[in-house]
This record gives structure tokens, C-alpha cells and sequence, in this order.
């Protein structure tokens, strides 16, 4: 079988990819364990100077809505993505996110984690669990307003609609869109950039950055919060619905 995640070393930038192209790289358990290994080899390599993260056709679709649909609250839980991103998140080198086609729920809180999202023109973000019936869990209630806004953020959590490349750029989440085929030459240009700065003031300065979004606390509670559902009627008829390629029927319960 394919490797979930492939991870290579080009000079000193590491790139992470997701490879799941069947299932538009859906984050399943596997994945992210997957994502986590990956991640341990990265910080004790002291060579990587910067990091790009990016799927194969799709950045990532979300979590894994198969592997989802039968969870209880216990189960859900313990379904810990949040470890893994937060790892991502304060890895000691910058990290960049280059996002083509679909990156959804799960897949667009992995791309919060990095320092920069730059995207190809065919990019489509959404925080669309609320129309499955549940909320974003693994850090997207909590990054996502920070990074643009409560207004616009509560439109893409509370709405569930998806946005193009263009207006994720205006409102900030991207810091660049290009061809799609340009994506990853400008991804590298960014990170041997990135690379040349002297990496202990790098790391001292992102140290910092992350460190004033005193936000650890904010993300276990959403975990807690978005596992409560998984008690619901709706929870289930959402994600059902979804695997059955249904409309839901919602009854508040
Ligand atoms: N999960 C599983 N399979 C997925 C998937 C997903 N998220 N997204 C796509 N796929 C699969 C489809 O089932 C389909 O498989 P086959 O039927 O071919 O076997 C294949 O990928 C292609 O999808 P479509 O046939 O639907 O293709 P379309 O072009 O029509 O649509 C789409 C593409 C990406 C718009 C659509 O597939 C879609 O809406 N996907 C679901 C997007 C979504 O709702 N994502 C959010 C998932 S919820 C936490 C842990 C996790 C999370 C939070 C907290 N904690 C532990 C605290 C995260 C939750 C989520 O991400």
C-alpha cells in the first residue's frame, strides 16, 4: 500500500504531503498518526530549516466523515487531531501551507497551524461541519478568528459555505495565489527564504507570536464542546447522510 504521508527533504526545507488522492486526502485516524510521525523525525532533524506542508490534487477534505459517523462523545474525544496540529503548530522552524483544490474542515484547521498559506487559484476553503451536524473541533473555532476576524470567521463556521482563492486572500487567510502549477516553486522561493534567516531568532520570534495567542486553553475546550455532539441526533443523520450522498433531515436533538 501507498504511504498515507510522504515526507522528503529537499536541501534544507522539508516537504510533507498528504496522499490520499481517492478520498480527496479525507484525514483519517491513520493519517494523522501518520502526519505525527512524520512531525517527530522533522524536530529532532536539525538540518530542516522550514517546512511545507501540501496534499496530492487536494490540500485535505477534512477529517475522515467514514470513520466518524458512529463515534460516541468518549470516542470522539480521543479521536486526538488537536495534538498533532498543535505539534504543527509550534514545530521551532516556519512552516507553510501550500493549498490547492479542496482544504476543508479538518483539512483547512491543518492549514491554520502553519505560519503562511499561499494557494493555487483552484483553492476552496470551508469550515463546513456545521452541515453535518457538528462544529470545526480541532482548532478552527479558535485560529480561525484570530486570523480573520470574528465576523467573517463566524460566516464560514456558522454558514458552513465554502470560499474561493481569491476571497480567502482578502480576507487575509492566504498570503498569495498563484497558477496552480507555479503553487509549489512558490512555496520553495518562500521557505529558502524563510531559510536564510538566522533560525534560533526565528524560532524565538514564532516562540513568541504563539505564545501571546495564549490559546491552549481554548482548544481543549472546543475539543470538549465538538466531542458533546456525538451524543446528538443530528451528529449522526449529518454524517450519515453524507456517506448515504443524502440530503440531512435535522430535528434539533
Ligand atoms: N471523509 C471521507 N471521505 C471523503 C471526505 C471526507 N471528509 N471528503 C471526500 N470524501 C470522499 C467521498 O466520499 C468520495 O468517495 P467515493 O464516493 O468516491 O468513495 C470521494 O472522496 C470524492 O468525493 P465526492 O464524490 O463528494 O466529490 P465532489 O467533487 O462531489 O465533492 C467535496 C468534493 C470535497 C466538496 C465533498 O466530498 C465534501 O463535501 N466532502 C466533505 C467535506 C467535509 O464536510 N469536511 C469536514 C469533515 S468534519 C477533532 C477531530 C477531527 C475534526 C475535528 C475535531 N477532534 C478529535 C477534536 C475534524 C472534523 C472534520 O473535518
Amino acid at each position: 500500500m501507498e504511504d498515507l504521508v510522504l515526507y522528503e527533504k529537499v536541501g534544507n526545507i522539508g516537504v510533507l504531503k498528504v496522499n490520499r488522492p481517492k478520498a480527496f486526502n479525507a484525514l483519517s485516524r491513520e493519517v494523522v498518526d501518520e502526519i505525527d510521525n512524520k512531525l517527530a523525525i522533522i524536530e529532532k532533524d536539525e538540518e530542516i530549516r522550514a517546512l511545507i506542508v501540501t496534499g496530492d490534487g487536494n490540500f485535505a477534505a477534512g477529517a475522515d466523515i467514514v470513520a466518524m459517523v458512529e463515534l460516541n462523545p468518549e470516542q470522539a474525544r480521543a479521536f486526538l487531531f488537536s495534538d498533532t496540529f498543535n505539534r504543527l503548530e509550534n514545530l521551532s522552524i516556519p512552516t507553510i501551507a501550500a493549498v490547492c483544490g479542496y482544504a476543508l474542515g479538518g483539512g483547512l484547521e491543518l492549514a491554520l497551524t502553519c505560519d503562511f498559506r499561499i494557494a493555487s487559484e483552484d483553492a476552496k476553503v470551508g469550515l463546513p461541519e456545521i452541515t453535518l451536524g457538528i462544529m470545526p473541533g480541532a482548532g478552527g473555532t479558535v485560529r480561525l478568528p484570530r486570523l480573520i476576524g470574528e465576523a467573517k470567521a463566524k460566516e464560514m463556521i456558522l454558514l458552513g459555505g465554502q470560499i474561493k482563492a481569491d476571497e480567502a486572500l482578502k480576507a487575509g487567510l492566504f498570503t498569495k495565489v498563484v497558477p496552480k502549477e507555479e503553487l509549489f516553486d512558490e512555496a520553495m522561493k518562500l521557505a529558502e527564504k524563510l531559510a536564510q534567516r538566522p533560525k534560533l531568532a526565528l524560532k524565538a520570534a514564532k516562540q513568541s507570536i504563539n505564545n501571546g495567542k495564549a490559546q491552549a486553553e481554548a482548544i481543549v475546550k472546543e475539543a470538549d464542546i465538538w466531542s458533546s455532539l456525538f451524543a446528538t441526533h443530528d451528529q449522526k443523520e449529518g454524517m450519515r447522510a453524507f456517506v448515504d450522498k443524502r440530503k440531512p433531515q435535522y430535528i434539533g436533538k
